[in-house]
């Protein structure tokens, strides 16, 4: 992990800070030269979950200084290709794709290891860097540009859905897919702090696929199916607003509590209107610079991701790689009504 950048320095994980006054989230403008042993005109695909996820297009957009800006300053050819759903069927034909494009990197966010690896697998010996960012694929990249810790991630959404409804009652999980490796990773994480508050009970988790309408769907028939219901959480910026948008409209509103991932642009009406008090996330633009620079110091062969090396990602400033082959951006940080009016993505 790298020494905190500036913009996340208010960056908290837990309940205890989220009265903390956030104000200096604000896309940075600072800028550093890349490195001038790094290699220019490599071909890097940049691989979203899906296409058509906003979390993702400010992940990956020039506009956003995401991943793409990050290739575009280093002299690279960056292209964003996915599919349209969050399926290893729909993902896995465009990595095929861009395979045989001649790509140098892909920078991928894995909708389901399992079904991705052997193409990821082969075409890391046919010399291809493989990095991973958001959701990870171990067995089959060089290095993973993870957001947060998925401790800190899981830990944060929990306590802080504790804190609104006084440590008790009936809980739900609204997730992604239920083949992604983020989710699944962070759930694990929230079913072990569950266990600190053993008057909240998880009754079931369901799966949206990151699709607006699947996740409403899925919302309405957790509030039908367990009248208890005291609280939600949804881990995905696709769930989390399609959740608050069920609520929102209901009668529920304020009475169940509802908490997660999402950006502050897609959340500001349901904070605003009372529907959610609070929730997570980090900068994506910064994790898709981050791993934009990752891919291309690998494919430079100016690192090989072994624990302990380090660089300079440009404006983010220096990162080491820790356990697992792994880079993380920071802290997960959280959005409530006096901090969200600073943030636009
Ligand atoms: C959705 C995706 C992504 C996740 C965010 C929080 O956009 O599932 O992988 O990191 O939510």
């Amino acid at each position: 992990m790298r020494s905190t950048h500036p913009k996340w320095r208010t960056a908290i994980v837990g309940v205890a800070a989220v009265a903390m006054a956030a104000t200096t989230l604000s896309m940075s403008s600072a800028s550093a030269a890349p490195s001038t042993t790094l290699k220019k005109g490599l071909k890097v695909f940049v691989i979203p979950k899906n296409l058509g996820n906003s979390y993702f297009t400010t992940a990956d957009s020039v506009k956003s200084q995401g991943a793409l800006y990050a290739l575009k300053k280093l002299g690279e050819t960056g292209q964003e290709t996915s599919g349209t759903a969050d399926t290893p069927s729909s993902q896995l034909p465009i990595i095929q794709a861009d395979i045989s494009k001649g790509a140098n990197a892909l920078v991928i966010s894995a909708t389901d290891p399992q079904a991705l690896c052997p193409t990821l697998n082969a075409a890391m010996k046919k010399g291809i860097t493989v990095v991973t960012y958001d959701s990870d694929a171990p067995t089959c990249r060089s290095l993973f540009v993870n957001q947060a810790t998925p401790q800190g991630i899981g830990d944060a959404q929990v306590d802080l859905l504790a804190s609104e409804i006084n440590d008790t009652g009936e809980i739900g999980i609204v997730s992604a897919s239920a083949s992604d490796t983020n989710q699944n990773t962070w759930i694990s994480y929230m079913k072990q702090e569950l266990k600190k508050f053993p008057k909240m009970k998880l009754d079931t988790i369901v799966y949206g696929n990151d699709d607006t309408a699947t996740s409403t769907q899925v919302t309405q028939g957790l509030l039908s199916r367990y009248p208890n219901l005291k609280g939600i959480i949804s881990p995905t910026s696709i769930g989390l607003p399609a959740a608050a948008a069920v609520l929102d409209t209901s009668q529920y509103r304020g009475k169940i509590k509802l908490v997660g991932l999402a950006t502050p642009n897609e959340m500001k009406k349901y904070v605003a209107d009372g529907t959610v008090k609070a929730f997570v996330c980090w900068n994506p633009a910064d994790l898709g610079y981050l791993a934009a620079y990752a891919a291309v110091e690998l494919a430079s062969h100016a690192i090989t991701g072994a624990k302990g090396q380090s660089f300079v990602a440009g404006k983010l400033g220096r990162y080491t790689v820790v356990a697992d082959h792994t880079i993380v951006l920071g802290v997960p940080f959280v959005f409530n009504k006096s901090n969200i009016n600073n943030f636009n993505f």
